[in-house]
């Protein structure tokens, strides 16, 4: 700013100052206090006029604080109400003599806000206008939109003069039709089956009518599909009020007739279901909504929705991202307690994330369990995180339709027009225990009286209907009745039901998909000349373009190996895998930390001009995509839980695309543990939604101390069961390139969790030849190329261990045969019958591991290998411990050594060298 006040400027500068419209643009400038630093004098009038603009200020800062937000009324717990008052400072800043104005100033005319029209106006009707706009039953927070044109666009909005008009009757007793349904939804569960949990939505009934307008003017708006995510709270009443589930499928489970295992999985609770289904507005158009399912764990499925819906935003062929829209339902206790919440905000504007903006609709029923606000957040409210991004905030009554309607109306405006996110706040309470058999008031005996003495808003909001001539109530009582009898008539159908399974048939392109995984792995050798052809690209830089100088190295290196047939290391084998796919017209998307050039320097996806002064990339992969193929790299943000969440969910939306999420390090992706656990581990048997999402989780003890060495390969295969995923330690870059094609070239679906090298990226041996990348398949296990003649002692390991292992016996005397378990699980018991037959004379069988014995495959595979040999098996490793690895280099060098040596039978203990 200081550098442009000088010379021309300043003086026409100066004039601007003048215009009372800028004075708080120029505020903490000089010119803010006047060309010389003092004030000028200003008129009465004048004067007067910034009384009254400091008067709309307040409104728009403050009103929200005034707003009439809260059904309970003034209720609030005492600490609470404290925290507001020294925060706030709540008392006078919307009084007007707080300004200096009084009431022989209200009939005066002023200019008026420039939203308003006319631009001038008598006080008493700005006045009323803005108590309307920002304080009546809805509040706007805005003021941390720091760009000024999109804070303007909203002040104009929310100031408009539409924002006034009444509401058509049509669409009010529209509205209320949803709330008795939704009430009555409720009741009919409460008496038919008592005390069983559904996390009544009572309290928060506008949700149902709220989630249908959207529905309707999303449609209008031209939007086709609605990804969604909500947690348990009304999830009922939303899967069959607003998203045609029928209502006998839900009593259907009430009853206990709920029977997953029919179908295969075990199915899930009621309450975590998803559900697509098309919502039709009434001139025909449609618009797909899909509710995600999801695990128990609040908040998880937010950046699931957002893969997913960025996914289908591919799908669609949605550039803009205007034509889907995601759609996301928090409780107001996880909103504010989850840092997932948080953690999708922050990639709601990147590059490689972004979904357009996402509504989000806080169920804000002032409470979580049994945790009063005042104990679950340090803000003042449970949508104050979300002021870290320019993302408009409406507070709304949940007892007033009118409000929540207005504020869904101004989100989807918004969202529509800039892209952004936006929050809708439904304050209302929880007229019951947190589920059903719960008593409320043991912890909140004051609001639960008030509560109790609270009449719904089906019945307020019907009274009101009735008494304005809008809706009768006979007509309202007629309505309420003839649902009441669709309910019974499903409650009769659901008594049919027997044996219902619940899973949504796989449709689209997921028909195709098998269920079943099968170890008849598809041929994925890559013809030499095709491999040429991917190599070329790959390796030729576009005209002009400067290559960093340790790059060109790199490229000339792949180069030499590609021409001699040999020595094709690990991220060569990686491009090539995702070139041949891209060159069958598959998409490859890949996102990680660091990912474009690799945590290890290794991949170099993305190529920077060096001389450019504009930043200049290039990725050789893109020119490979053939059709509507496309191939997408993106540095992640410094996140695991909603970043793998994310691309779990792109991987969801059709099995055409190979998805990789890589991790920096194996053991990062515990930040994403309830992703793992809930959606990769378990998703199919809940919800029989398949993923051919691939995991990269560098993984190896080389040193490097507790938290680089290991990527917990145990809990993945604690996960294991069904043929639920593939977890694979893979010992060569051609065995990595055939299980890249294969998860796109077999007939199932199944995560893909891959414990990925480190060192062996540049390890001289960790190489393969173009031969066997033009040849073959994935092998689950690979025999001994070099086994000694007649061997007693037969090793089995996994992974990088292998390496250490064959160098030592190079040069020791040992008889010993060692085998690698390149797949394990599932376990591919027959072919590792196979190999072992190959070794008739042994009598040492070894399992060997560099991860201390409780954890890596140890525990996994010890009983699988007795099994098969019918003796338990020797376990050469380190021994248990609770920190994955040793701090010390030398420590670790020592135990590296003890361990090959034990498995090959040279350990001092056995009296051997
Ligand atoms: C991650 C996680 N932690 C704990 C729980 C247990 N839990 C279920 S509901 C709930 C309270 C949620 O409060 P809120 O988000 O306000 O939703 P409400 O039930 O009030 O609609 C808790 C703690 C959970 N489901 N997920
Ligand atoms: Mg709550």
């Amino acid at each position: 700013m200081r550098d442009i006040l000088t010379g021309d400027n300043a003086a026409w500068l100066e004039d601007v100052a003048a215009d009372p419209r800028w004075r708080g643009a120029l505020e903490g400038t000089d010119l803010g206090a006047g060309p010389s630093g003092v004030a000028p004098p200003e008129s009465a009038e004048q004067d007067k006029q910034h009384r009254v603009d400091d008067l709309v200020d307040a409104y728009r800062e403050l009103g929200h604080l005034y707003a009439r937000i809260n059904p309970l009324g003034s209720y609030m717990p005492p600490n609470l109400r404290y925290a507001w008052i020294t925060q706030h400072g709540v008392g006078r800043e919307l009084d007007p003599s707080t300004y200096g104005l009084d009431e022989s100033d209200m009939d005066r005319v002023f200019a008026a806000p420039a939203s308003f029209d006319p631009p001038r106006a008598r006080l008493r009707d700005i006045i009323d206008r803005l108590d309307r706009v920002y304080a009546g039953p809805m509040g706007a927070e805005f003021l941390h939109i720091r760009n000024r044109p999109m804070r303007h666009w909203l002040i104009g909005q929310i100031e408009s003069r539409d924002q006034l008009k009444p509401w058509s009757a049509e669409e009010r007793r529209r509205w209320q039709r949803d709330l008795i349904r939704a009430e009555e939804f409720e009741a009919f569960i409460h008496s038919r089956f008592t005390g069983q949990k559904r996390f009544s939505l009572e309290g928060t009934d506008v949700l149902i009518p709220a989630l249908r307008y959207l529905f309707t003017e999303a449609g209008r708006r031209s939007i086709r599909e609605i990804v969604m995510g909500m947690a348990h709270r009304g999830r009922l009443n939303v899967l069959v009020n607003a998203m045609k589930k029928p209502a006998s499928e839900i009593f259907a489970m009430f009853e206990g007739h709920y029977v997953p295992h029919s179908y295969g999985g075990s199915g899930d609770v009621k309450y975590h279901m998803g559900q697509s289904a098309d919502f039709e507005l009434e001139d025909g158009r449609k618009v797909h909504i899909s509710l995600v399912a999801n695990p128990s764990h609040l908040e998880a499925v937010d950046p699931v929705v957002q893969g997913k819906a960025r996914g289908t935003q591919r799908l669609r062929g949605d550039a803009t991202r205007k034509k889907v829209l995601p759609v996301l339902i928090h409780g107001d206790a996880a909103f504010s307690g989850q840092g997932v919440v948080a953690e999708t905000f922050n990639m709601s504007q990147l590059r490689g994330y972004r979904t357009g903006g996402t509504v989000h609709i806080v169920v804000n029923n002032q409470i979580g369990f049994t945790t009063a606000s005042v104990d679950s957040r340090s803000t003042f409210f449970a949508t104050d995180i979300a002021k870290v991004m320019p993302v408009p905030i409406f507070h709304a009554n949940g007892d007033d339709p009118d409000a929540v309607m207005r504020a869904m109306e101004l989100a989807l405006r918004w969202r529509q027009k800039f892209g952004q996110d936006v929050v809708v706040d439904i304050i209302g309470y929880r007229r019951l225990g947190h589920n059903e058999a719960d008593e409320p008031s043991f912890t909140h005996p004051i609001m639960y009286d008030i509560i109790r003495n609270h009449e719904s808003v089906a019945t307020l909001f019907g009274r009101h209907l009735d008494e304005t001539s809008v809706y009768a109530e006979p007509d309202q009582e007629a309505f309420r009745q003839s649902y009441v009898e669709e309910l019974k008539t499903a409650r009769n159908e659901a008594r049919e039901l027997t044996d219902f399974h619940g899973f949504q048939a796989l449709a689209g392109d997921w028909a195709r998909v098998k269920r079943g995984y099968s170890f008849d792995f598809p041929a994925t050798g890559v013809a030499p000349e095709l491999l040429k052809g991917i190599a070329d690209q790959l390796l030729e830089p576009p005209d002009g373009f400067r290559m960093h100088p340790k790059l060109s190295r790199f490229v000339a290196n792949r180069r030499q190996a590609f021409d001699s047939g040999e020595g094709i290391d690990w991220a060569f084998a990686e491009s090539l895998a995702l070139g041949s796919l891209l060159q069958e017209g598959r998409s490859v998307r890949l996102s990680g930390e660091d990912c474009g050039r690799g945590t290890f320097s290794q991949r170099h996806a993305v190529w920077w001009d060096v001389s450019s002064e504009t930043p200049r990339q290039h990725t050789p992969l893109v020119g490979l995509a053939a059709g509507t193929a496309r191939f997408s790299v993106y540095d992640s943000p410094l996140s695991e839980f909603s970043i793998l969440g994310f691309e779990y969910g792109y991987s969801i939306v059709q099995p055409e695309i190979l998805v990789i999420w890589e991790a920096q390090f194996g053991d990062f992706a515990n930040g994403a543990q309830v992703i793992i656990d809930q959606f990769i581990g378990a998703g199919e048997s809940k919800w029989a939604r398949h993923s051919g999402l691939v995991m990269l989780l560098p993984h190896a003890y080389e040193g490097q101390g507790p938290e680089h060495s290991n990527a917990y390969l145990e809990r993945y295969l604690s996960l294991c069961a069904e043929e639920n995923m593939q977890v694979a330690n893979l010992s060569t870059p051609a065995q990595y390139f055939h299980a890249l094609r294969k998860q796109l070239h077999q007939d199932f679906r199944k995560p893909l969790i891959l414990m990925t090298p480190k060192s062996l990226l540049r390890h001289p041996e960790a190489r393969s030849s173009l031969a066997e990348l033009s040849e073959g398949r994935f092998e689950t296990v690979l025999d001994d190329p070099s086994a000694p003649k007649d061997p007693d002692t037969l090793v089995v390991c996994s992974g990088h261990v292998w390496y250490d292992l064959a160098e030592r016996r190079r040069t020791a005397e040992s008889a010993a045969a060692a085998i690698r378990l390149e797949q394990i699980y599932p376990f591919p018991k027959d072919r590792l019958d196979a190999v072992l037959s190959g070794y008739p004379g042994i009598r040492r069988y070894v399992w060997l591991q560099e991860e201390p014995m409780n954890r890596g495959a140890w525990s996994y595979v010890a009983p699988r290998l007795a099994e098969l040999t019918g003796s338990a098996w020797e376990y050469a490793g380190r021994p248990e411990s609770a920190s994955p690895a040793t701090g010390s280099h030398g420590r670790h060098v020592e135990e590296r050594d003890r361990l090959i040596a034990s498995a090959l039978g040279l350990d001092p203990e056995r009296g051997e060298s």
